[in-house]
């Protein structure tokens, strides 16, 4: 079955397909333009009542939170592509861990920065300079455990690359790229190590090369 991932222009869904390219797992991409609110429409909310995207459709089995999905790719097809859950029940913990860092401590101020720095004006609202400037030291204060965590382990759940690390890579891009916040990353010497392994990696590079950031 060939799977369906709503959305492929923007950040959450990008971390699924990067997520399907590891694994080896047959994909199709439908877009669905936020610009426009298409994620508002019926059609779109009886799939994905929240209204977000992505959304995955694999027959008729529907999963619509990017870290959900991807666990259970991996989980799936865990002995096909790169394995991306660790060997052990330990270092099963450990990219539990730090996806869960991922979720709640990396992802709010990232998600802010995002969404004021980027998008605002293209959504016509003002963008709101004090969040950006929190978000911004709040992201800083998350980057500095990282700088430790990294300076003893090359990935974030230890030696071998997991969903941990592939989980950061659509919001970090963001963050390098369009946000011109680079240097929250290449200030920071293990972060940004692990910056260009992870982003250098030919899933993501493919990721960015089939599809576009919407601006
Ligand atoms: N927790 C969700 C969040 C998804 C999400 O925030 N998607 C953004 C695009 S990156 C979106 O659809 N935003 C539109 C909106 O919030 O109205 C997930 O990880 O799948």
């Amino acid at each position: 079955m060939v799977v369906k991932v709503y959305g492929p222009a923007f950040a959450s869904p990008k971390r699924v397909i990067a997520c399907l390219i590891e694994k080896e797992i047959e994909f199709e991409t439908v877009p669905v333009d936020l610009l426009k609110g298409e994620h508002k429409d019926p059609e779109f909310l009886k799939l994905q009542p929240f209204g977000t995207v992505p959304v995955t459709q694999d027959g008729d089995y529907v999963l619509y939170e990017s870290r959900a999905i991807i666990r259970y790719y991996a989980e799936k097809y865990k002995s096909q592509g790169t394995d991306l859950l660790g060997k052990t029940v330990e270092e099963r913990g450990q990219v539990e861990n730090w996806l869960e860092v991922e979720a709640h401590n990396f992802n709010p101020s990232i998600y802010a920065l995002t969404l004021h720095v980027m998008f605002a004006s293209k959504m016509g609202f003002p963008p709101d300079e004090n969040l950006i400037k929190e978000s911004e030291e709040k992201l800083g204060k998350v980057l500095d455990i990282y700088e430790e965590r990294l300076s003893k382990n090359k990935y974030l759940a230890g030696d071998f690359f997991s969903l941990a690390d592939l989980s950061h890579l659509p919001f970090t891009q963001y963050l390098v790229g369009q946000m011109g916040k680079e240097y929250m990353i290449t200030s920071r010497k293990h972060v940004s190590a692990w910056w260009d392994d992870i982003s250098s990696r030919p899933s993501w590079q493919k990721v960015l090369q089939l599809y576009a950031p919407p601006f």
